[in-house]
């Protein structure tokens, strides 16, 4: 996986319904513990990147999100401690140095008496969004050869185990942490790795973690028969669309030794890169990469080469597997930015997630 600097400004979008192209550049902003971002020569896998947007004057709300960002100087918020429920979110998420911190990507339960009440507007698009998940099997689509989108494959009550899943792993041994790169920048996410372990510093995957010695979880056997069932299904589609359109671009199977984690906070981003780590018997055989989307939706961009300019965006939402393999294995990709309050209510109400999106990368070494 490499990266790229996105410190650039915001031009355009000409998203069209016929051509996705994304023409935009982004204006980024560096935090001041984030050391200046550089042109990701090494080829960083999450960017030297631009760091957390969010200025905006401390909250309730934005600073529990800024605090599980790991980007709130607690100095500066004493009347947060004077509040009970917002005290005990913060007990949860911990302000230590990052490096040693366990990082919950849900509230404890007791944090439920100061949720908001969703809009009409939300409680809607959920409902839209429900409905979509019901045609499961009939919405997917081939972005392009290699590279398969399943709209809303994953159900909610699978969403929901994937999740609790991932917060207990990611408060255990090996869990979620704030990765960064060698020079000290930040990746704009957290992250965790199961069966093995991605070293963003050396690009290497390894059986611990360096910057702790700790093992990574094992992969769920629940988690990988989802990727597999997913591949198969996404195959049936095809071949059943289309055989001879589709011959020869059907996807390998996979039995997935590397699960990497992700979570973004609404902020979060990670620059256009490739994921190419692995083995070079994966790569050439175009082993798939299986990418599980949960909570709020992301812009996601793929393309040819490390150009943001030429790459193809798509909204990847809580539920959709996108699948990339054969030849897409190599595909440049990256998430621009994370849509705010998109998440599925129901998601929401039954984890107790923090605001952001979850994103499973399965792989095979
Ligand atoms: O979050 C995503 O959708 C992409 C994650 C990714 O590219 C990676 O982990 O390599």
């Amino acid at each position: 996986m490499s990266g790229n600097n996105r410190q650039s400004n915001r031009k355009s979008d000409n998203n069209n319904n016929d051509n996705n192209k994304i023409k935009q550049t982004y204006t980024c902003f560096r935090a001041e513990a984030v050391p200046l971002p550089k042109i990701a020569s090494d080829g960083s896998p999450y960017g030297a990147s631009c760091s957390e947007k969010d200025k905006s004057p401390l909250n309730e709300k934005s600073a529990v999100e800024d605090m599980s960002s790991g980007n709130l100087d607690f100095k500066e918020t004493p009347n947060l401690l004077d509040d009970d429920s917002i005290s005990e979110k913060l007990k949860n998420i911990s302000h230590e140095p990052q490096e040693n911190k366990r990082y919950d990507i849900c509230y404890k339960s007791a944090s439920k008496a100061v949720k908001l009440k969703p809009s009409l507007a939300v409680i809607n698009r959920e409902k839209r969004n429900q409905l979509n998940r019901s045609k499961q099997g009939q919405n997917i689509i081939m972005l392009r050869p290699g590279m398969v989108l399943m709209k809303g494959y994953i159900s909610l009550n699978d969403q929901v185990s994937i999740v609790k899943k991932c917060r207990e792993l990611g408060l255990s041994d090996g869990g979620f942490y704030q990765p960064a790169y060698r020079e000290g920048t930040k990746l704009h996410l957290k992250m965790m790795c199961l069966g093995k372990n991605w070293d963003p510093q050396t690009k290497l995957y390894s059986d611990t973690r360096p910057s702790d010695n700790a093992k990574p979880p094992a992969i769920p056997d629940t988690f990988s028969d989802m990727v597999k069932k997913a591949i198969r299904d996404s195959n049936a589609y095809l071949e059943e669309k289309n055989p001879n359109a589709y011959a020869g671009q059907l996807i390998p199977s996979l039995s997935p030794d590397i699960c990497i984690v992700n979570f973004y906070t609404e902020s979060g981003k990670l620059g256009l890169h490739q994921d190419k780590d692995e083995s070079p018997k994966t790569l050439k055989q175009g082993l798939p990469v299986v990418s599980f989307s949960i909570g709020d939706s992301a812009e996601f961009l793929y393309g040819d080469d490390r150009d943001i300019d030429t790459a193809d965006k798509v909204i990847l939402e809580s539920g959709d597997v996108l699948i990339f393999g054969g030849k897409s294995r190599l595909v440049f990709h990256g998430v621009t930015s994370i849509l705010p309050k998109t998440a599925p209510i129901s998601l929401q109400e039954a984890t107790d997630m923090i605001p952001g999106r979850l994103n499973l990368t399965f792989r095979r070494y």
